[in-house]
């Protein structure tokens, strides 16, 4: 038995737009060989990330984390594959660019700029039910 392919909801944070960088990470997504199904730039609504950041909403890092993630465009897709959450997630590295591992997105391509908010280049979804969920806040038309 074969089952449907993975999706996972994507953002190419403001930082990585800011510096130039969403064509070498899309370009690490895509060698992977993930699949872009939809892709967007959009600047986002302080709505859509509460809806977004759900889990983080309530927590006294928040105000920085929607500054930044409010602080320019963002380029939001949805990458398919089997096994993409964690495929995406492995590629992306840990959260703290600092110490991200070597090869991964954040660990080659971030780190700290002493700001208020950690800035990390991608989210990736952490599981298919929040992918499931995110997919269908930034890209309602492919929602199920
Ligand atoms: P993401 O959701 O963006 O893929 O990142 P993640 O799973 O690795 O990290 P998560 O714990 O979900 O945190 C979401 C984003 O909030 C910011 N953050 N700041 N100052 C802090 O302690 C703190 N903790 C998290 C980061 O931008 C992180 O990516
Ligand atoms: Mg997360």
């Amino acid at each position: 038995m074969t089952t449907l392919p993975s999706r996972t909801l994507i953002l190419l944070k403001p930082d990585a737009v800011r510096r130039g960088l969403t064509g070498e990470i899309l370009r690490r997504f895509e060698n992977k060989g993930y699949q872009v199904v939809a892709l967007r730039l959009l600047t986002a609504a302080a709505e859509t990330l509460a809806e977004h950041y759900a889990e983080h909403v309530s927590k006294p890092f928040y105000p920085g984390v929607e500054g930044y993630m409010s602080s320019g465009p963002l380029v939001a897709l949805v990458l398919e594959g089997h096994r993409v959450v964690e495929g995406a997630r492995s590629l992306m590295g840990a959260t703290d660019p600092t110490t991200a591992a070597p090869g991964t997105i954040r660990g080659d391509l971030g780190r700290d700029w002493g700001g208020e908010a950690i800035e990390n280049l991608v989210h990736g979804s952490d599981s298919d039910e929040s992918a499931a969920r995110e997919i269908a806040i930034w890209f309602p038309e492919l929602a199920a």
